[in-house]
């Protein structure tokens, strides 16, 4: 396989800020008999060239400089990654979609502690699935991750079918003013409507990077939305293309990404066929609201390898339970407005604003205390989480620790998708099946994280 990203498909060892970590202990800890050298994800303050004009003081990323890596995992093989905080906030790494036991979930409080400036926490996991994931902080994130605190995972599978090139795109804005500094990350007013839009968007930190790739070849392009607002349509101009996969499972009928709509959170995998002319370009768009963006572009070099879409062999599915439909337990889900305040002082970075609420309650922030989980799930047991969006905005819902299978929306013809993250339009009723078979407290929240940190916040326990 040509890796043609090279900028971001560092080898994840590269990222290495520490040596000397043993890996041992860590395996002690996880109760592994063995596991690899462990990753060392770095947070570091850092300046990057962002826009035109001067640099941006006061970027973070994992590492030492750039984006953050892009994380390789095996599915099924042990993986060890070591967080060493570089940076004067109490920080935490999530690692959004991928099915960890609970004490390795990354949420302050609710599964561990905080790692504060100079200290280190160990995370060890086996990823049972295989797909596009990435991993965020879960302390303070509007302001960690509105200053970079995101990359992408890809976990392989020993079976995935062959293409001719591959490309990760980390999708994400920056509020940043004509200066190139940064500004204030939200305004209250926009945080009570769709959530406060980046002034700089970017795809692996770049404005419209391109990307060579085999003409007549398969890409495989994987694009993660990490940014903590933005919804996105994605459109392909130039090849064919057809989405193979999306939030790290694969679908059950391929098509054509025509406009179709991902949020924060989600992960989009495309396979697409390159034009045989040596030099034509094939971009990714997004062409949600009036105006078009392109966000990367792919250029076909060589000679034609003269492939075929339908060439690409299936991905194979996930082992994610199947919901036992007759015997499920309903939860009743409704999201809403509120107008009651009760987020004077989260310990978890509050705005200092409910907006949001789920089933009436607007949670403080990730903490449980002094809130009880929104529903006491049993370890085994199938359920139907029943959701309904009372607010005229969209809101990509995310579940820790488990995944579920999209069963039925009241506006729309859904595919079985199995997910972790589901983008509700305003005015619609989803039905969502899981087997809770993952024991812990296991956030559900909206990704838009003005959202989440004004209410849109709570979890389930599963016991
Ligand atoms: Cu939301």
């Amino acid at each position: 396989m040509t890796v043609f990203t090279r900028r971001t498909l560092l080898k994840t060892a590269a990222a290495a800020g520490v040596a000397g970590v043993g890996a041992s202990t860590i395996g002690r800890l996880a109760g592994f008999a063995a596991v690899p050298d462990p990753v060392v994800l770095k947070t570091t303050s850092i300046q990057a060239q962002l826009m035109d004009g001067a640099p941006t003081k006061n970027v973070l990323t994992y590492g030492e400089a750039g984006p953050p890596p892009v994380v390789r995992m095996r599915k099924g093989e042990p993986f060890a990654a070591r967080l060493v905080n570089g940076i004067d906030d109490p920080t935490t790494i999530h690692w959004h979609g991928i099915r960890v036991p609970n004490k390795m979930d990354g949420v302050p409080f609710l599964v561990q502690p905080y790692v504060y400036q100079g200290d280190h926490f160990d995370y060890a996991f086996t990823p049972p699935d295989a797909g596009t994931f990435w991993y965020h902080p879960h302390c303070n994130t509007l302001e960690q991750m509105g200053h970079g605190l995101t990359g992408v995972i890809v976990v392989e599978h020993p079976n995935d079918p062959q293409c001719d090139s591959e490309a990760v795109i980390n999708l994400r804005d920056w509020r940043l003013g004509d200066d190139g500094q940064f500004i204030e990350p939200f305004r209250p007013r926009d945080a009570a409507r769709a959530g406060t839009y980046g002034t700089v968007r970017t795809a692996n930190w770049l404005d419209q990077p391109q990307y060579d790739a085999p003409a007549g070849g398969l890409v495989r392009l994987r694009a993660a939305i990490t940014d903590v607002t933005r919804i996105y349509a994605f459109r392909v101009d130039g090849a064919e293309a057809a989405v193979i996969a999306l939030d790290g499972n694969p679908v059950p009928q391929r098509f054509a990404p025509d406009a179709l709509q991902l949020g924060p959170g989600q992960r989009l995998e495309l396979a697409i066929r390159m034009p045989d002319d040596e030099g034509a370009i094939v971009s990714l768009r997004d062409v949600r609201g009036t105006k078009s963006k392109v966000l990367a572009t792919l250029r076909a070099v060589g000679k034609s390898l003269k492939r075929d879409l339908r060439d690409l062999g299936p991905l194979e599915a996930n082992p994610v339970a199947e919901v036992d439909l007759a015997g499920a337990k309903r939860i009743p889900l409704a999201l809403s407005a509120t107008a009651e305040n009760v987020s004077a002082n989260s310990i978890c970075g509050s705005l200092g604003y409910s907006f949001w609420a789920i089933n009436k309650v607007p949670w403080p922030g990730d903490t449980p205390d002094p809130t009880a989980p929104l529903a006491e799930l049993k370890l085994g047991q199938s359920y139907i989480i029943d959701m309904e969006n009372l607010t005229p905005h969209s809101h990509p819902i995310h579940l820790h620790g488990m995944s579920f299978k999209v069963l039925s929306s009241s506006t729309r013809q859904v595919q079985p998708l199995i997910s972790d993250t589901y983008l509700i339009q305003p005015d619609e009723k989803v039905q969502m099946g899981l087997v809770a078979d993952n024991p812990g407290d296991w956030l559900l929240h909206c990704h838009i994280i003005e959202h989440q940190k004004t209410g849109m916040t709570s979890y389930l326990r599963v016991v």
